[in-house]
């Protein structure tokens, strides 16, 4: 996997990004035509990550398109890793089948045992139409890419390899020591049993060792009651990271972990035993000339902008980020909230229950745990954004998700974005209250917004919730870049910078508001199935443009961050 260090020293990974032979398939007839086994004459090249749609002709093509790769190798077994695939696909090697996988925004692989060495033809067919089951469903405020629109990579094997390394923690109450649980995830790929050495370190300061015996397969280990002392905390002021360097065999991994302990206690949110405020935006990863297949520069781009405007939360919004940019969060102190792609306005309240939806849901949220838990910057999982948790099919969803989000998570609290804050009826499945809402621009003014607050203060005592901290996790309004008027219009950039200012403010005295993400960083493409008010076919709620001029409220919201900052420095 793509990563902001290297994940093996020991094991060969060569990536496969760069050129590969493409051609979109309109008419559904390349498996019959055999394009899984030889691309037809009228492939052409193109470039790998990416998405279709910044390809004039491709602007808003929805449907198959195939690609083709090949590569030598050396022979033996090998693990073909795919970063991401917008949003659904089938890969064949040779013309045989590997696999399929279904959801764009998470990592998959195959593993393939006794690859001959040679040149090997790599195909994958990526659909990204909607369906009945789909998620997200058709109507959907951001674009839904199509595409190989993260890294692909080939890793060497031999007879067994670490998969996956899940490092969990428990922090001592004086933060004095930490108790922590190495889970490995391993596969043996001979045909009978193995005993092999084990060995991890933290930064070299030796971790767990042992022989391990491997049964055929995939299986999994567990190294508990590790007990570490005079560990360096991870907060957004000091993001301190260890490496984690484990070794197999002549099989080896490195991740990056950092400590740090999240709580919620009594209506607000404590790191490491400190109430945090967050202070953040809502992020896509979107641009005009490259979809959401983002290169590195532009992951530093964005990160750079937001620090500058002294944010210390992003919300992922809507979907787990490419793990480089979680990597820079890491190192840089950014907290952040992961999310999967149930973006609810557009499920039907019965399509929240379909059986293949709320598997798939679990699918997308299995594989975010999973591949993102080692994250000290994930501070919270989201489970949806704005789905009917106002009606009986949203609670279902909620409680399924839930109970599935809570176990073996990383002790991270759950949220998950409600546009029905005055009767929603799930509050019970999250941890922390979020609220999205848009008084001042699609409902009322903005001097409703104190009113609401009143409203919502006593419907959460109602429940009995005031424990649960609540976080503003949308708010703003659009701004069309350059445009102003003399009478702070709506549309203009002086309306947006008011709102925010407006909001923020309320928000940050309000004592049972924990944080605020504002809707949101860039200006981002969105599907003409959202309607009029989206001018150019985008979302222009951005507080930069989409191609990252600073709007006015880029600079107002900057003054109250670096105030409220500077204010949290001294309180401590
Ligand atoms: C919702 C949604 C966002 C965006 C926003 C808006 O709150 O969660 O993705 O669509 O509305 O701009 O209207």
């Amino acid at each position: 996997m793509r990563r902001a260090f290297n994940e093996h020293i020991r094991r060969r990974v060569d990536y496969l990004d760069g050129v590969w032979s493409f051609i979109d398939d309109p008419n559904d007839c390349g498996l019959e035509a055999g394009w899984n086994k030889k691309m037809p004459a009228s492939a052409y090249s193109v470039s790998v990550p990416s998405v279709w749609n910044t390809e004039s002709r491709l602007l808003q093509y929805e449907g198959k398109a195939w690609y083709s790769k090949t590569f030598a190798f050396e022979g033996g077994n090998c693990r073909i890793c795919f970063d991401a695939v917008m949003t659904e696909c089938t890969v064949w090697l040779d013309g045989r089948e590997l696999g399929s996988h279904y959801g764009g925004y998470t990592a998959f692989d195959f593993i393939v045992k006794s690859l001959s060495q040679g040149v090997h033809t790599l195909t994958v067919c990526v659909d990204n139409r909607f369906g009945a089951d789909s998620i997200p469903q058709k109507w959907v405020d951001f674009y839904h890419y199509g595409g190989i629109t993260r890294s692909v990579s080939v890793e060497k094997l031999g007879d067994a390899a670490i998969l996956g390394a899940h490092l969990d923690y428990k922090i001592a109450a004086d933060f004095s020591a930490v108790d922590a649980t190495l889970k490995l995830s391993i596969i043996n790929l001979t045909d009978h049993e193995l005993t092999l050495p084990f060995t991890s370190a933290l930064n070299k300061r030796p971790l767990t060792g042992a022989m391990l015996t491997l049964p055929v397969g995939k299986s999994e280990h567990i190294c508990s009651n590790v007990l570490l002392e005079g560990i360096k905390l991870w907060s957004p002021k000091t993001p301190k990271l260890y490496n984690l360097y484990m070794t197999l065999g002549d099989d080896d991994l490195t991740d990056r972990v950092g400590f740090r302990n999240i709580s919620v206690q009594k209506g607000k949110i404590y790191l490491n035993g400190e109430e945090l405020e967050l202070r953040g935006v809502c992020r896509h990863e979107d641009h005009p000339d490259f979809g959401m297949a983002f290169p590195g520069r532009l992951m530093d781009r964005d990160l750079e902008i937001i620090k500058n405007l002294s944010c210390n939360f992003i919300r992922g919004s809507h979907y787990p980020n490419s793990k480089v940019f979680l990597d820079l969060l890491d190192e840089n102190g950014i907290m952040f909230w992961s999310e999967i792609p149930v973006w609810g306005v557009g499920f039907a309240p019965d399509t929240l229950v379909r059986p293949l939806v709320l598997k798939r849901g679990l699918d997308m949220l299995g594989e975010m745990k999973s591949q993102y838990f080692n994250h000290p910057s994930i501070i919270m999982w989201g489970l949806h954004n704005e789905i009917r948790t106002d009606m009986p099919q949203g609670k279902e969803m909620s409680r399924v998700f839930c109970s599935f989000m809570k176990e073996d998570n990383g002790n991270r609290p759950l949220t998950f974005a409600t546009n029905h804050p005055l009767n929603d009826i799930c509050f019970e499945y999250c941890d922390i209250i979020s609220i999205n809402k848009y008084y001042g621009w699609y409902e009322g003014d903005m001097d409703v917004w104190a009113d609401f607050l009143e409203k919502f203060r006593e419907y959460r005592r109602s429940l009995g919730m005031e424990d649960k901290p609540v976080i503003m996790s949308e708010f703003g309004c659009a701004a069309l870049y350059g445009y102003h008027t003399f009478d702070c219009l709506k549309w203009t950039e002086e309306y947006q910078a008011k709102l925010l200012t407006h909001t923020i403010e309320l928000f940050h005295k309000d004592p049972m508001i924990v944080g605020f993400s504002i809707w949101q960083y860039c200006d981002i493409r969105t599907a003409k199935e959202c309607g009029n008010d989206r001018a150019r076919s985008y979302n222009n709620k951005g507080i930069v443009s989409d191609t990252r001029k600073p709007k006015l409220a880029y600079l107002a919201v900057k003054k109250l961050y670096e105030k409220y900052a500077e204010e949290e420095s001294e309180n401590k």
